[in-house]
């Protein structure tokens, strides 16, 4: 979709894209706040569902699949949050190319998972909520690569061909996005922020996980060149490069 380049320029038709609260951001250890007020996640109805109709669409940008009302977000966070969607940002083939949107340290991971949610003590839905100051929180995740076959994705991984052109879309009738998590939750980074694409709200309460998710080598090349865009070019690099701090502080679970 955009290419980096193109990103300078939203600001000019999306005003929210130049603010001072823009994400995602390179998060340094060294200027991390520690909070030890900041409990561990309690997440309901992320473990295994079955006879679901899960819809996992490829949208010509990213792969989503759309999450069901059932999964909340209990504990962990200032007010309950329902899960509305899920998608992948991701590099490219070339250049050996990482495409995680938040990096640490300057280090930028293959990939980066978003589990989309809307404060539902306050809002009615997502689109009510968008546009909030209070409205969303995400929890984002790294992928790494290693030597091993993460079974956990192997469905999803092939069910991308079948979403291979933009605007297909297929269900999932089983569906376990806790498996699909890192096992330890406990180290994470929050921050206030924004949508990483247009129109850029900054809506976002963000809480990144340190610990990455890893994939096997194969698992990361299907990812980063199964799926098309609206021109039948692959889908790569659909990550937006690190915006300004300003005057945030971002908090740390962990010493
Ligand atoms: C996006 O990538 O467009 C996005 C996020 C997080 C929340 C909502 C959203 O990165 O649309
Ligand atoms: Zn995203």
């Amino acid at each position: 979709m955009e290419g980096s380049l193109d990103q300078v320029h939203w600001p000019n038709t999306y005003p929210d894209c130049g603010g001072r609260k823009q994400s995602p951001i390179d998060i340094k250890r060294r200027n991390v706040k520690f909070n030890p007020d900041m409990l561990q996640l309690e997440m309901t109805g992320y473990g295994e569902m079955k006879n679901g109709n899960f819809l996992m669409t490829n949208n010509g940008h990213s792969v989503q699949i759309d999450l069901p009302p059932s999964m909340v977000i209990e504990k962990g966070l200032p007010a309950h949050y329902t899960a509305v969607q899920m998608h992948l940002h991701w590099g490219g083939l070339d250049l050996e190319a990482s495409g995680s949107e938040h990096t640490v340290d300057g280090i930028r991971y293959m990939a980066e998972l978003h589990v989309v949610h809307y404060n539902s003590d306050k809002y009615k839905s997502f689109d009510e909520a968008k546009n909030k100051n209070d409205g969303l929180a995400v929890l984002a995740f790294f992928y790494e690569d290693g030597h091993f076959e993460n079974t956990y994705y192997s469905d999803f991984i092939s069910n991308l061909e079948k979403v291979k052109y933009a605007g297909q879309s297929m269900n999932i009738s089983t569906l376990n996005v806790r498996s699909m998590l890192p096992e330890n939750l406990a180290h994470f980074f929050r921050y206030e922020g924004s949508l990483t694409t247009p129109p850029c709200y900054e809506s976002i309460l963000w809480t990144v996980f340190e610990t990455p998710i890893t994939l096997s080598h194969n698992q990361i090349r299907k990812l980063e060149s199964t799926l098309m865009d609206l021109e039948n070019k692959t889908i790569r690099n659909d990550y937006r490069m690190a915006q300004p701090l300003n005057e945030r502080v971002v908090e740390s679970s962990f010493l």
